[in-house]
């Protein structure tokens, strides 16, 4: 039988849309997504994300799975792709701009916006339990702390936005080795979930530039959840003002940590890229 799917991408995180709205359980296995995301086998893509009945009173359900078959809790630029692909599928009869989404990491809203979705992301968390890492206590937060991998000391801060981020500051992200280095945080044994790592240059208070070694996915050329990380983590260190721009490989978010709500708030684009049957 022959699916339908659109394929998004935010930033160059490309991702296969599945409307999904008829049935409660995704209609892929992770098996066959991983088959989907394979560039050169398959359509290609960092994941594959379905549109599900909304559950608790929500619009709709996210559910993903990243190209390995994994299914993460949340993802950034997904949840604006996912936004932007709702809009498509309801066309006229959409009746507002912003959706409420269920997904494991509670309820996130994007909202459509003239420069592209502008997502409430919820409230970040910090301590060791909720990661999570055995790097400290579980009612401890991780603010740079020493982390020995690859034979080197890293001084690494952990924020989770549903899903785990590890985050270094460097003094320059392109000398960073991330197929070699990543996969050594992604299954260090303190991150007993595995982790997403980011590798954060500091330009200026209101400027950071990242790489991104994704859980599950690999190097990516852009990832939200770790955007909205890095910036947190920037905070807790001193390191940048609570509304920057953070570019990555694939152009840059806005990300803002709200002093008035605590929570956190995504700007970026999402984009139609073409649609499909497999
Ligand atoms: O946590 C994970 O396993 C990630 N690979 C999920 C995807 C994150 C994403 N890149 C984002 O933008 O937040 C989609």
């Amino acid at each position: 039988m022959a699916i339908e799917f659109t394929k998004y991408h935010g930033l160059g995180n490309d991702f296969i849309l599945i409307d999904n709205r008829s049935s409660e359980k995704p209609i892929l296995t992770p098996e066959q997504a991983v088959k989907w995301c394979d560039r050169h086998f398959g359509i290609g893509a960092d994941g594959v994300i379905f549109a599900l009945p909304g559950q608790n009173g929500t619009d709709y359900t996210m559910r993903i799975f990243n190209s390995d078959g994994s299914e993460p809790e949340m993802c950034g630029n997904g949840i604006r792709c996912l936004a932007a692909f709702l809009s498509d599928l309801e066309g006229m009869s959409r009746t507002k701009n912003y959706y409420r989404i269920h997904t494991l990491a509670g309820v996130i809203t994007p909202q459509l916006a003239v420069d592209g979705v502008k997502v409430d992301m919820g409230l970040p968390r910090l301590l060791a339990g909720e990661i999570p890492t055995t790097l400290a206590p579980a009612d401890a937060k991780v603010i740079n702390q020493p982390l020995e991998v690859a034979g080197k000391t890293w001084d690494v801060t952990c924020v989770s936005m549903g899903n785990p981020h590890c985050i270094t500051f460097v003094e320059d992200v392109a000398a960073i080795s991330l197929e070699s280095i990543g996969p050594q945080f992604e299954h260090h044994p303190v991150f007993p979930q595995r982790t997403n790592t980011e590798f954060i240059e500091v330009v200026s208070r209101d400027y950071l530039k990242m790489r991104v070694w994704e859980r599950g996915a690999g190097i990516t050329l852009a990832c939200g959840t770790g955007a909205c990380a890095s910036l947190v983590a920037g905070v807790l260190n001193d390191k940048c003002d609570r509304t920057a721009t953070i570019e990555l490989p694939g152009g840059p978010l806005e990300i803002q940590w709200s002093e008035v709500d605590q929570r956190i708030y995504m700007t970026g684009p999402a984009e139609r890229v073409f649609t499909g049957k497999y």
